[in-house]
């Protein structure tokens, strides 16, 4: 990211994670409602294992806020982790005993997650130490620092939302879902589902996949709404916005393909049902009769909703175990298993909902510049009156 910038940090196990924003302007009120709802959004979901029990994921403000307000300066937060407290012998940061560290050192690594490659390049005998940093709990972080950069982008008219739109083979060939079916869809559903009449058939795959021992992925398509026109640039390779939101998107965990709009269905097709017509209306401006591109052409925003898919693959941690060697002893064995969740699809949308918002903020904050919100707003006034008049201005 350019303008914005967020770092987190904090183990799966230890005393908690923090998140610090720098970048954002100063003069915004910050809801913190909204962003506890993100977080609980991000904490449901059919699959889930054990651990989302003990969680209730909650903020603290350490810095950049006064009185709810943005002063322009790092903002930082922290969200404990409540397994802590089951976790101190092995997880505390200073003082671990070191019987029972050595009970819970993961010895054989698991195919699909990082132990093995994490623990040789840090060279950690124990690869519990590329676990806690490794899990997917890191997430809670950033879905934090998304629901601050969706409330700036809130105030310039940007909405975002996802749900699940396969998972498995449920749900692979349908169309490319849009805003409409997004906003119609109900966000409390089990799995979240975009389309309902799949819903039950998901469930079923989730209770089969957990009886045998499996795991699952699928996909999830977030839809950013209102995109300002101008965002992201063709004249750079960094800086074209699609090539930043995959960046983004593709770390979510086990994130390991994302798409633009409909590309895979074009790149099977000829060139004349690949892109978006261009048409003018008096009243409304530049119109669209499709959104194939998915919201970017040459990398710029283009009015479009920005429309991203991210293809998931099954989580690695198996209850039935995957094969595996013993790091002491060199011998076969299975992956190591304790507990895990079966799929996390669902939260997987709410995360790519929150690196969508990290990035389409960072590519405003770049368009507009300006240090406090109300210069970003004058600007963006002025950046309209200029558009609505182009070409003729
Ligand atoms: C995760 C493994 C599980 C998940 C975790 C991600 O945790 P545990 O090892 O404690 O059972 O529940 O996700 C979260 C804790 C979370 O907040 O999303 C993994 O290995 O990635």
């Amino acid at each position: 990211m350019r303008r914005l910038q967020l770092t987190t940090a904090g183990e799966s196990h230890g005393p908690g994670l923090t998140a610090v924003l720098c970048g954002m302007p100063a003069g915004l009120q910050i809801d913190r409602a909204a962003i506890r709802h993100e977080l609980r959004r991000r904490q449901h979901g059919y699959g889930r294992g054990r651990r989302m029990q003990i969680e209730r994921d909650d903020i603290e403000f350490k810095g950049g806020l006064r009185g709810g307000e943005t002063l322009g300066s790092p903002i930082s937060i922290w969200i404990p982790n409540r397994d802590f407290e089951n976790w101190k012998d092995v997880m505390h940061p200073l003082e671990i005993d070191a019987d029972t560290a050595e009970q819970r050192r993961l010895r054989s690594p698991r195919p699909g997650h990082a132990d093995l490659a994490g623990g040789l390049k840090f060279a950690r005998r124990d690869l519990r130490d590329v676990l806690e940093r490794a899990s997917a709990r890191e997430t809670a972080a950033r879905v934090a620092a998304g629901a601050i950069a969706r409330q700036l982008l809130a105030r310039f008219g940007v909405e975002i939302a996802s749900g699940v739109r396969s998972l498995g083979p449920v749900g692979l060939d349908l169309p490319t879902p849009d805003w409409n079916q997004l906003s119609a869809m109900n966000d409390e559903s089990p799995l979240r589902a975009i389309f309902p009449e799949l819903e039950e058939q998901m469930l079923e795959l989730v209770d089969k996949a957990k009886q045998e021992g499996e795991t699952l992925g699928g996909s999830v398509t977030v839809v950013a709404h209102n995109v300002p026109v101008g965002l992201g640039s063709h004249v750079q390779w960094n800086e074209k916005l699609d090539g930043r939101i995959a960046q983004a998107v593709m770390s979510v965990p086990a994130v390991k393909a994302v798409e633009i709009g409909s590309a895979l269905k074009a790149s099977s097709g000829f060139g004349s049902h690949a892109h978006d017509p261009i048409a003018f209306d008096e009243e409304v401006g530049w119109q669209r009769s499709s959104n194939r591109a998915g919201g970017t052409e040459g990398g710029i925003t283009n009015g479009q909703d920005v429309v991203v898919t991210a293809y998931m693959k099954p989580i690695s941690t198996l209850a039935k175990g995957l094969p595996s060697v013993d790091i002491d002893t060199l011998e076969e064995r299975l992956s190591q298993y304790e507990r895990s969740d079966v799929t996390a699809l669902p939260a997987a949308g709410v995360i790519a909902e929150a690196m969508l918002a990290l990035v389409l903020t960072d590519a405003l904050l770049e368009k507009l510049g300006g240090d406090s919100l109300a210069e970003m707003e004058a600007h963006w006034e002025a950046t309209k009156r200029l558009q609505r008049a182009w070409p003729s201005s």
